[in-house]
């Protein structure tokens, strides 16, 4: 089978063996932070230096974290794919920076970026390298204290979803790479997928939380795994 329309979605596994955290294993990030208090905008409002402090600790963390094979197998795909006159979709869930330092470019961000800041006052939005904190000054509104992280938190409206749902209901591939399958929307996806009769697959360490909605499986390493998937797939590309 040639796919053409492929749709990729990564989660925090994909980014764990560049020495980012995930969530939901042993040592994870909600076993050191409550959800409701750093990634919902109750938390936020509650208590901003705690959110501030959580954010940029993890937007420090990025200067030195290099994608690993993982990351740099996707971007390997997605150019091989248009190559065959076809086209990858990345999704990710994670808001680090590692699939572009790859070399991904067909990308999109659902559950924001660390690396973006926006305004609650004027809406603006834009990079971001530094610390924030509640006395920062709004660029172009110049409010102190508005500025906040450009993440979705819980209860947030994902960025993207026309697009993604748009091009879930007509891609003949769907892969979930790296996520334990808790978060909704994102856990759904599969679903859309397979009722759009597309083939399912899930790379990750371990069954996720849905792997019964997956047509194939391969478990380990997403350094591993997701590189020998991608030289297998690759490989059928070119027949
Ligand atoms: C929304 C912020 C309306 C940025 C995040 C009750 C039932 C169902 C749903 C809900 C419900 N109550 C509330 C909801 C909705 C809620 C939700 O799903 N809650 C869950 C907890 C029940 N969702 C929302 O609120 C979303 N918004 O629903 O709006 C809507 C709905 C539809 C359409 C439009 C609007 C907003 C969700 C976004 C929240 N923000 N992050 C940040 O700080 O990062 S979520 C957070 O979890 C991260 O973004 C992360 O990406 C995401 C998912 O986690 P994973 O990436 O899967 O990471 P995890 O640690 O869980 O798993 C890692 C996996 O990797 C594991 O399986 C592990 O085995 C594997 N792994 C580890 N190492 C490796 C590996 N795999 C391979 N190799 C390795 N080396």
């Amino acid at each position: 089978m040639n796919y053409r329309r492929i749709v990729i979605l990564t989660g925090a596994g994909v980014s764990a063996e560049s020495g980012m955290g995930t969530f939901r294993d042993n040592d994870g990030i909600w076993t050191k932070y409550d959800i409701e208090d750093v990634a919902t905008p109750e938390g936020f409002a509650r208590n901003p230096v705690l959110v501030h402090d959580f954010y940029n600790a993890r937007r420090r963390a990025l200067g030195d974290a290099a994608p690993n094979p993982a990351h740099l197998a996707l971007a390997r795909l997605e150019k091989a794919v248009a190559a065959a006159g076809g086209e990858l979709l990345l999704v990710t869930q994670n808001v680090d920076n590692l699939h572009e330092k790859a070399g991904s470019t067909n990308l999109l961000h659902m559950h924001g970026e660390l690396a973006r800041v926006k305004c609650d006052a004027c809406g603006v939005a834009g990079a971001w390298e530094g610390d924030l904190d509640a006395a920062t000054e709004c660029w172009r509104c110049g409010r102190v204290g508005a500025l906040r992280p450009d993440v979705v938190w819980f209860g947030e409206m994902p960025y993207g979803m026309d697009a993604i749902y748009e091009r879930l209901s007509a891609c003949d591939l769907f892969v979930s790479i790296g996520t334990s399958g808790e978060v909704y929307p994102a856990a759904g996806f599969v679903m859309e997928a397979d009722m759009a009769g597309a083939h399912t697959v899930e790379l990750n360490l371990e069954p996720s939380a849905n792997a019964r909605g997956f047509r194939e499986g391969r478990y380990g390493p997403a350094s591993e795994v997701v590189s020998q998937w991608v030289e297998d797939l690759v490989a059928k590309l070119g027949s």
